[in-house]
């Protein structure tokens, strides 16, 4: 079986300190969470960054400075995936400005889903202008996956020759809103995939473990983070990025699936 690689959603864009006491939100403070979780097993970081304030930003300045401390604090550099979902309800346009910056990686989102209360939009129309950006930039992508219908989706954009390979697939699995996080519901999505296709999964909150155990003996890989999870156990909250990912990663060695290091993900990912 191919290495595991482990992506680590360290800040997202929903949570702040008092929700999450461990949500790394300054620059330093994801450079140390990269460094940290890069040093446990991760070899992918999703980033989302904050401003000032410590809100959420799709500001280039604020992606510029989180990537120099990243770059700083890291002696392997991990792939940095920056987020093109942003805040829910952020505009597209606000959403794309990031990829100017030509990261290795970011998320490409396949389609509209509730998002608790609210509304995270992705119609086709977003979809074309974010892939024409990607391929102007030279971006790869990830497509985030939230609900079955979203493998039609893409295989809509395949059939249209908006996008083109390669397909790393990310199934973001329990919000509230979208697919739940059940194992039929994984098995469903891979089945259904383009077969150049590989894929990851996200599980959030208390499908995070289950997923990802599902996951690494599937053959697939791996997302963990606050992003999605902020409890290590039942009623106990993870105490750092990190905790996850080394958690993933102890699994794996015990069922004999190897960890990739950026560098094997890299070529993995054909990046
Ligand atoms: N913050 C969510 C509304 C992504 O990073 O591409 C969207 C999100 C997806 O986190
Ligand atoms: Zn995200």
């Amino acid at each position: 079986m191919e290495k595991l690689i482990i992506t680590a959603a360290i800040t997202g864009a929903e949570l702040d300190k008092a929700k999450c006491a461990a949500l790394p939100v300054t620059a330093d403070e994801q450079a140390r969470a990269a460094r940290e979780c890069v040093d446990a097993g991760a070899s992918v970081i999703h980033l989302h960054v904050r401003d000032d304030a410590g809100q959420p930003s799709q500001e280039l300045e604020h992606f510029r400075r989180a990537v120099e401390a990243i770059r700083k604090a890291c002696p392997v550099m991990p792939i940095l995936q920056f987020s093109t979902g942003g805040a829910v309800g952020e505009a597209i346009a606000r959403r794309i400005a990031p990829l100017q910056l030509s990261p290795e990686m970011a998320s490409f989102n396949l389609g509209t889903i509730n998002f608790g209360e609210d509304i995270f939009v992705n119609t086709f129309a977003d979809m074309r202008r974010l892939s024409a950006a990607f391929k102007s930039h030279g971006v790869t992508a990830e497509y985030e996956l939230y609900d079955m219908g979203h493998v039609d989706n893409l295989r809509k954009l395949i059939k249209e020759g908006v996008v083109s390979p390669p397909y790393h697939c990310q199934f973001v699995l329990g919000v509230p809103g979208a697919l739940a996080g059940e194992v039929s519901a994984l098995c469903y999505l891979v089945d259904h995939l383009p077969t150049d296709a590989s894929w990851g999964v996200a599980g959030i909150g208390r499908y995070e473990l289950p997923l990802a155990v599902h996951a690494l003996m599937m053959g697939g890989h791996v997302r963990v983070g606050l992003e999605d999870n902020i409890y290590y156990a039942k009623g106990e909250p993870a105490t750092s990025n990190a905790q996850l990912v080394a958690r993933v990663a102890r699994i794996a060695k015990e069922v004999g699936r190897g960890v990739a290091s950026p560098q094997e993900a890299r070529r993995i990912l054909a990046l």
